[in-house]
């Protein structure tokens, strides 16, 4: 239990709504239970404050059929503690919503984190007193919480975007949405299932809510690509292989550009015949998993490279799917990669099975959703169930829900007006003391994101502790560096394919937000080695001051023993 709340049971059934902590965290899923850890580690008193009513954050709300992660298991977990590296044993190679969950507790409770969460706490407000250099961050259980740092570990994928399809309310059957799915097991067998949305929540929903279902109509706007995740049960034998170097996998990953276990190449797809690149494609195929962008290092710089690397996924759905008018319509238009990838288990396939059946929004849209179902320009389908894979506000959707204000009462909101703008995706000037996880501008959803959370977390943690050892009240970014920054990283997307079509990376998936390409395209590797040289350079680009505030937070070495 966290120390405040420890204080406000100790107060003799007052309820006390106010605590002090040296660093509050919002969420608790991979970022909040490794911030619970690390902080602890530096002796600071911290609390983790979570909406839900359990941790896991993605893992916890995400519990649709056939989630499970498309990093491989083995690299999509923590890798701050070896003796936890080794005990654990993935089943699979890319583990399901509950194994990831289960691990997720399994950590919290190794390393004792609960008593650092509390749970069913939905963070309102936060702003920030420049005669104090605290933090007052507020709460839906009517709790004012004071902290010099505030680190938010929102997610970037932890808001389900708003319905944007007219009449959704009305439908009187069963609807569901993938983000929230509800904990007890939803059983489609012989109901009328209608899905609506393609990307990767539905990729994976489809095939399994398709084999019990009577029917099946899958609503698709745009059509995604996807590889093939070739899973498989991870065999003792492979376990301890992995295991027995897992640091260098580790250091592997951070060489490459999505920080995951995989060669970087250092050949054009432009070099090569193309009977050569169709071979190389082929052996990726089967491979499965995301090695298929790493065939060429051009697949994501030239159009010409990418159209190739796309056409030879559209040439496998016209082979896995038998109907030739469906297969045209499954298969992508835009550049491969642009829309993050997905990876297929029985996606493709699912669409030759009798009781499914695609609708192509390009040429017959959705009109209302009715009491009975969905009404397309070219029909009205009845349905039992309706099922809402229709994505998240992603990156800066859980930042700006919050009524966050930085130095004169500015709302981050206001600032983030047209686009987010920060330093790193760390930091944001005028927010002095304030941290973000993955936050836009860092290579985040691009990446390996537990590696990306793990390096910002120890990177925050070691800045905190830097400020305190100097004596700073407070560590701030300057608007120069911010805007230095963004520029570079609008500099290096300019240089991909990443921004040349309507993807969430843009915020183009939400009606009126502003179109800015949120993630860090130059590669993990770079990103690491421009935040180890800013904190080597006495963390160029913040500045830190000096001023211990009159009601400020008393001496560094209160802060570090807690309060
Ligand atoms: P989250 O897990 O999103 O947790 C954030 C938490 O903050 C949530 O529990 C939320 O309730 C809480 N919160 C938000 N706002 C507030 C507030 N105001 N007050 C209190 N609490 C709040 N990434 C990969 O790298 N590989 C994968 O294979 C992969 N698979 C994914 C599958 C799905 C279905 C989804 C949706 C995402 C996937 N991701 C994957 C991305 C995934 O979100 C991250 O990998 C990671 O789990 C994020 O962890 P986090 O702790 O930063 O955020
Ligand atoms: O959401 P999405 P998601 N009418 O935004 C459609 C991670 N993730 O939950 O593309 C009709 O990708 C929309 O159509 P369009 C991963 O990072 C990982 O699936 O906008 N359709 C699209 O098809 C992923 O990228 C895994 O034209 C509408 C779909 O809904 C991210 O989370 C699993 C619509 C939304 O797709 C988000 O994935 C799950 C409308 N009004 C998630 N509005 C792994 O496998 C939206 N759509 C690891």
């Amino acid at each position: 239990m966290p120390r405040g709340v420890l204080a406000r049971k100790k107060f003799k059934g007052k309820k006390m709504k106010s605590a002090h902590y040296n660093v509050v965290v919002v969420g608790a899923g991979f970022s909040g239970i490794y911030s619970a850890y690390r902080l602890r580690k530096l002796g600071l008193s911290a609390v983790v404050l979570e909406a839900a009513d359990g941790i896991g954050g993605t893992w916890y709300w995400n519990r649709y059929p056939g989630a499970r992660c498309d990093i491989p298991s083995m690299e999509y977990s923590f890798q701050f503690s070896d003796e936890l590296q080794q005990e654990w044993n993935w089943s699979e190679r890319y583990a399901t919503q509950p194994e990831i969950l289960k691990y997720l507790e399994h950590v919290a409770d190794k390393f004792d984190l609960r008593r650092d969460i509390q749970l069913n706490t939905r963070v309102e407000s936060a702003s920030y007193d420049e005669a104090t250099s605290l933090w007052t961050i507020k709460t839906n259980q009517g709790q004012t919480l004071t902290a010099p740092y505030f680190i938010l570990g929102t997610g970037s994928l932890s808001v389900p975007k708003d319905i944007d399809i007219p009449g959704a309310n009305n439908f009187a059957g069963r609807i569901f949405r993938t983000s929230t799915w509800p904990k007890e097991e939803i059983d489609f067998t012989g109901r009328r299932v209608g899905v609506i949305g393609t990307g990767s929540s539905a990729l994976q929903a489809i095939p399994i809510i398709a084999e019990k279902a009577k029917s099946l109509h899958v609503y698709q706007r745009t059509a995604t690509y996807a590889v093939p995740a070739n899973n498989y049960p991870l065999e003792e034998e492979t376990l301890k292989k992995i295991k027995s170097d897992y640091a260098g996998l580790r250091e592997r990953e951070r060489q490459n550009y999505f920080a995951v276990d995989l060669p970087s190449p250092t050949q054009s797809a432009l070099e090569v015949s193309p009977e050569e690149r169709a071979s190389r494609y082929e052996e990726k195929w089967q491979e499965g998993g995301f090695g298929f962008m790493f065939a060429y290092y051009d697949l994501v710089l030239s159009k010409e490279a990418n159209d190739a690397a796309s056409e030879f996924v559209r040439s496998k759905i016209r082979q896995i799917v038998k109907d030739p008018k469906v297969a045209e319509i499954l298969s992508p238009k835009q550049p491969i990669s642009c829309k993050r990838m997905c990876l297929d288990i029985g996606y493709y396939e699912t669409f030759n099975r009798e009781n499914v059946t695609l609708v192509d929004l390009q040429s017959t849209p959705i009109l209302e959703v009715t009491e009975q179902g969905v009404r397309t320009t070219a029909d009205h389908i009845q349905f039992d169930d309706l099922v809402l894979a229709t994505g998240f506000d992603a990156m800066t959707g859980a930042i700006v829900k919050m009524d966050i204000r930085g130095r004169e009462g500015v709302a981050l909101k206001e600032k983030w007006g047209n686009g987010p703008s920060t330093y790193l995706g760390i930091a944001t000037a005028g927010f002095p003391n304030l941290f973000m996880v993955n936050g836009p501008g860092s290579p985040s959803v691009l990446t390996n994101m537990v590696a990306s959370i793990e390096h910002h977390i120890d990177w925050i943690s070691d800045c905190i502790a830097s400020a305190m050892k100097t004596g700073s009240a407070t560590v701030e970014v300057t608007p120069a560096a911010e805007s230095a920054w963004m520029d570079h990283s609008a500099m290096v997307t300019g240089a991909t394919l990443f921004h040349s079509c309507n993807s969430w990376y843009l915020g183009a998936n939400v009606p009126g937000k502003a179109r800015v390409f949120m993630p860090y395209v130059g590669g993990y590797p770079a990103y690491l080695q421009k935040c180890s040289e800013v904190a080597r350079n006495g963390y160029e680009g913040f500045s830190f001051s000096l001023s211990p505030k009159k009601f400020g937070p008393k001496t560094n070495s209160e802060m570090f023993t807690g309060v």
